[in-house]
Order: structure tokens, then sequence, then C-alpha cells
């Protein structure tokens, strides 16, 4: 038992909770089982590497370049509240589990195991489940199994008396939450990537399904009407001096520059030398001005590793489907999706969340709530910026504002609402992306009033789900992963 134990917690902590290895190793046994030769295989597995390590760097760089603005608005304004960001989420959570629930953080590993086994099974056995996406992000994985790990203690107390039951329930709820969830990513995801064979596998993935029906309907609408359609992003030639918005690292640092810049300004260069986030004798200007550009190289690093490992994994994830999860696609890490439809629909959904969290947490302040809301960089940039991409795909410019700027308003009083009520929020953090914010909330609403039976409902809901969608769709439902081109024919004839 103890061997096992100490494979098993080798693996997790060096590959499953790194979503590089992991994404590497599942390259390495998709090339092997496709047959390729060793080379091919050696070379594929380091590009996949690679290329998410590459990704990593620029999604902490932007994390990073944010930090000021964030400890800033806190120190200067003395607002000290819960900041909502995945990262805080899982310390309020180490911090507090055992104060609050007696119950040790090792167990989350084990849920974490437990939950992926069953989005496993789940896909393996689609046939019947009709579920076709494995999520590979492993990070974001741990945060989610430890945020459940709280709601489902603090709804089901009961469960803290038998630890079997207890990582059973929590186990089936998250890996149908995993599976279900990013299911329901493939058709916008294959429609906003012409197919490239994955899906999302990230923290706001109902949300994304939500706003892209959402955002579609809008177009739709406006056609049923004889209006004019919001026309996409990438379609909007502006005029003269405007048009230097149509490059994506020019309107990054534009868009970039005003809100920062503003921020920054606001918060003063002697405040920013005491913080020790400016050198003395230093050009505050330039300071200012590096910060803004930053964002844009940071993104383009970003972007960069995108491409370097989506096709590796996506062809190599079709040996695996192949042979060991047919008709299945893996669910990736939001920012892949910055690679694919209009990069500009990445700063300017990013402004709209923002507005819209600074709006609601203005309101929570004016409302003298209890739980006052502090924003995190990962919210507000990675949710938005990725329902800024999928909206703008399904519904245009219009539907890239309004439905992340919703999404911003969801964020902040959904998590307050949630984190106050659950106890996280003394801790100081909570997980506060999108599905976490708003879905997750609701589950332990039902769970809590309806106990076992609670559990019941939302295992059922998530399980008809798919089903749904699958009747919606008979024919293309599996095509669409397994043959892409043949589904956009089979499209095109009806
Ligand atoms: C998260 C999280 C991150 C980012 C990253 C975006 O939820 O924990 O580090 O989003 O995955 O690329």
């Amino acid at each position: 038992m103890d061997i096992v134990m100490t494979v098993w917690s080798f693996f997790a902590t060096n590959i499953l909770q790194q979503p590089a290895w992991m994404i590497g190793l599942m390259v390495l046994l998709g090339y092997v089982l496709l047959k390729r030769p060793w080379y091919d295989v050696l070379a594929g597995t380091i590009k996949a590497v690679a290329g998410y390590m590459i990704l990593a760097v620029g999604s902490g760089g932007l994390v990073n370049n944010f930090r000021p603005v964030l400890i800033g608005l806190r120190e200067r304004f003395g607002m000290d509240a819960m900041v909502i960001d995945p990262y805080f989420g899982q310390n309020a959570v180490t911090a507090g589990v055992e104060e609050v629930f007696g119950k040790s953080f090792s167990q989350v590993m084990i849920l974490l195991l437990i939950a992926f086994s069953v989005n496993l099974l789940l896909v393996r056995f689609r046939k019947i489940t009709k579920l076709r996406s494995l999520f590979t992000t492993g990070h974001v994985q741990v945060q989610q199994a430890s945020t459940a790990y709280w709601l489902i203690l603090f709804a089901l107390p009961g469960l803290a008396n038998n630890d079997t039951a207890l990582l059973v329930v929590m186990a089936l709820i998250l890996g149908l939450y995993w599976a279900v969830g990013s299911n329901l990513t493939v058709k916008p995801t294959q429609e906003l990537t012409d197919g490239a064979g994955f899906c999302m596998g990230h923290q706001q993935i109902i949300g994304i399904a939500l706003f892209s029906y959402l955002a579609g309907k809008m177009s739709e609408n406006a056609r049923k009407k004889g209006k004019k359609e919001s026309k996409r992003i990438e379609d909007i030639r502006l005029p003269g001096f405007m048009s230097i918005f149509n490059e994506n690292m020019v309107c990054t640092v534009l868009l970039m520059s005003i809100f920062f810049g503003t921020v920054l300004l606001l918060l003063g260069r002697s405040y920013l030398v005491e913080a020790g986030f400016l050198a003395e004798g230093a050009s505050y200007l330039f300071y200012i001005l590096n910060t803004c550009f930053n964002f844009a190289v940071y993104l383009a690093i970003l972007q960069l590793g995108v491409r370097t490992f989506v096709t590796e994994l996506t062809q190599a994830f079709q040996g695996i489907a192949g042979t060991l999860l047919p008709g299945a696609v893996p669910a990736v890490d939001c920012a892949v999706c910055y690679g694919f439809g209009s990069p500009n629909a990445v700063p300017i959904g990013f402004l709209a969340g923002a507005i819209g969290q600074f709006l609601a947490i203005g309101m929570l302040i004016l409302l003298k709530s209890p739980t006052l809301v502090i924003t995190g960089f990962v919210p507000v940039f990675f949710d938005n910026a990725t329902i800024g991409v999928f909206c703008n795909n399904k519904g245009g410019m219009k539907a890239a504002i309004i439905f992340p700027f919703l999404s911003g308003l969801c964020q902040v009083f959904g998590s307050a609402l949630i984190a106050g009520w659950v106890g996280m929020a003394a801790y100081g953090g909570y997980l506060g992306m999108w599905d976490w914010a708003v879905v997750w909330p609701v589950f332990t609403v039902v769970m809590k009033y309806f106990s076992y039976a609670g559990v019941v409902i939302v295992v059922a809901v998530l399980l008809i789900v798919p089903q749904l969608q699958y009747r919606t769709d008979k024919e293309g439902y599996f095509l669409m992963t397994e043959d892409w081109e043949a589904y956009k024919a089979l499209k095109a004839k009806e």
C-alpha cells in the first residue's frame, strides 16, 4: 500500500498537476499508439512540453504584471477584502478546511484521482453517457477539487464522519462536472478553431457554453428581424487612424495603457516606490509604459506557446482516441483559444469584464455588503477574454462586449454570496471563476437544502445534459469530433 501511495503521489505531484508534463505524457502515449517512428515521438513530446511551458511563461507573466495594481488598490485605498482568484481560493481552503471542518487537505489529492477516473470512465462508456472529452488541465483541477471539497463538506456535513462516502460523492459530482462541462464546449470550440479537435477544460466551461449560445441567438434574432448582425471584430476595418487597432499587439498596448496607465497614475509614484515596485530614481513614465507593453509581450508569448503544442496534442490524441478512448477530445486550458478567432477579442473581452467587475464591487461597497470582493487577475482576465473570443465568433463585437461585461458582474456578486455563506471569505479568498461563482453555488444550495436528495438531483441533471445535446443532433454529435470535414459537409447539406 505504501509503495502504491508513494508512486501515486510522485505521479500526482510531477505529472498530473503539471499540465506541461501531463500533455507531454499524452502526446507520447498517443504517438506510440499511432506507431509513429521514435524520432517523431521524441520531437512531438518535446514540442508539447516546451510549448506548454512557453504558454505558462506567458500566462504567469500576465499575472505578475498585474500584481502592483492589485496590491496597490488593496494597500493604498485600504480595501481589505476577499480576493477572487484561484490561487487565493486554494490558499483559503488550505488554511481553513482543517479549522472549519476538522478535515485534512491531503484528501483533496485522492479526490482528484478518483474524480479524474470518473471522467475517464464516463468517456470510455460514451455510447451510453454521450460524453466526449477528458479534462487535462491539472493545476485547475487541483484548485477545483479544493473548492469542491469545501463546498460539499459545507452542504453535507454528515459526510465528514465517513471518508469513503465523502470521497465517492465528491468525486462523482466533480468528475461529472469535468466531463459534462467540457463536453458542452465541444461544438463552440470546434466552430471557433475549424475543427482543431480539442475543447475547453477550464473554470468557465458552462459559462462558455451558455454565452456562446446566447451570442448565437442574438445574431439569429437580428437576422430574423432583418437587422444587421453585429460584425466580428476581425471583420471590422476601422477608418483612418483607428485602423491601428486592427493589429493585435497595437490594440493590446493601447487598451492596456489606458486602463493600467490610469490605475498606476492613481496609485502614485511615491506609493509604487514605497511598495518596492519602482526603484528609487527610476522613471515613473517608463515604469508605466513598460508595464503596459509587457501585457502585449506576454500575450504574444502565450500565443506562441499555444501554436507550438496544440497540433501535437490534437494529433496525438487521435492515437489515444482511436484505441483507448474512441471519439474523445482533450479538454485544455482556456488560453489555448487565444490562438484562434480574433486576437483582439482578448483585450476587448477583458476590458468589458473588468468594467463589469468594478461596477459590481462599487455596488457591494454602496450596499455595505458584509463580504467585499477584490478583483483577482485570473478571473477578470482569463474568464472574460475567453468568453469574449467565443462570443465574438458567434455574435460579433456586440456580443464580445455585452457577455464578458455580464460575466464580470456574475463573478463578483456570485463569489461574494457563496464565499460569505460557506465561510471561505473569512480566509481571504475564493476561486471566483465564472462556473464557481454561478454554477457551483447553485449545486451547493441544492445539496444544502435537499441533502442527499440534492446530490441525486445534481447528478441526474448533469447526466441528462449530454443526452439532451445528443438528441438535438444524433447524426452530427459524434461526427463533429471524429471527422470535422464530414460534419461540415453534413451541415452544409442540411
Ligand atoms: C486559471 C489558473 C491559471 C490560469 C491559466 C490560464 O484558472 O489557475 O493559472 O487560469 O490556466 O492560462
